[in-house]
């Protein structure tokens, strides 16, 4: 199977591990089941809970102080600041972890990422909003390389405008790859939901482009 092109981002993708295209109108999504399998995501997910310098943060939403429901960090390549609900993060340095896994997606999204959100989820209680990840950092159609490690959450989508579109719902197993591109963030929101089953703490990667 010849390479993909580093500069051919028109391409579809021709990596590993069965990808499947979300049908989703307004959109362009790739799920990888398994870019890592499950051994090896085990062992990231350990050494990145070691490694990682995890944070609390707080949101403030209407003037009051609420504490993230998740940890998350910030990594990337020098001046590469990132800012969201009033957050401002200073990117750390990439880790050989870090480099590892984005040495892995990267020929997936033929994209050069340049940091990284990390998100700890340590519980089921512990999720994420409805948002779209379109801060203006990322430009007009912004490429996301998510990858997942340790226990499976749901992950869902929905368009912006048309309610008539049924949500999308993917589940995040270790070692998967989700990577979101081209209008994707315009008509789409995504979120991680609170769960009441018993789950295993997950780590999520959102490679990102900053510009
Ligand atoms: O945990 C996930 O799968 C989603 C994370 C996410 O949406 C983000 O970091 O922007
Ligand atoms: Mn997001």
């Amino acid at each position: 199977m010849p390479k993909p092109s580093w500069h051919n981002t028109s391409q579809p993708l021709l990596f590993p591990s069965n990808p499947q295209r979300l049908q989703m109108s307004d959109a362009d999504v790739w799920f990888y089941p398994e870019v890592f399998h499950e051994v090896e995501g085990n062992d990231i997910f350990a050494a990145l809970q070691q490694e990682i310098a995890w944070r609390q943060d707080s949101a403030t939403i209407f003037g009051r102080h609420h504490l993230l429901p998740r940890l998350t960090a910030w990594y990337g390549d020098p001046g590469k600041t990132y800012s969201y609900s009033g957050i401002r993060m200073e990117p750390l340095p990439w880790t050989p972890t870090l480099h590892h896994i984005k040495a892995v997606i990267e020929p997936i999204a033929q994209v050069e990422f340049n940091s990284v959100l990390l998100n700890l989820y340590r519980h089921g209680q512990d999720s994420m909003g409805w948002h779209s990840d379109d801060e203006p950092e990322l430009g007009t159609n912004p490429v996301i390389g998510s990858v997942s490690l340790g226990g499976c959450r749901r992950f869902l989508l929905r368009h912006k405008t048309d309610k008539s579109i049924p949500k999308v719902e993917a589940r995040l197993t270790n070692g998967s790859f989700l990577l979101m591109r081209g209008p994707t963030q315009h008509f789409w929101q995504h979120h991680v939901p609170k769960t009441k089953r018993p789950v295993e703490p997950r780590i999520n990667l959102t490679f990102r482009v900053i510009l």
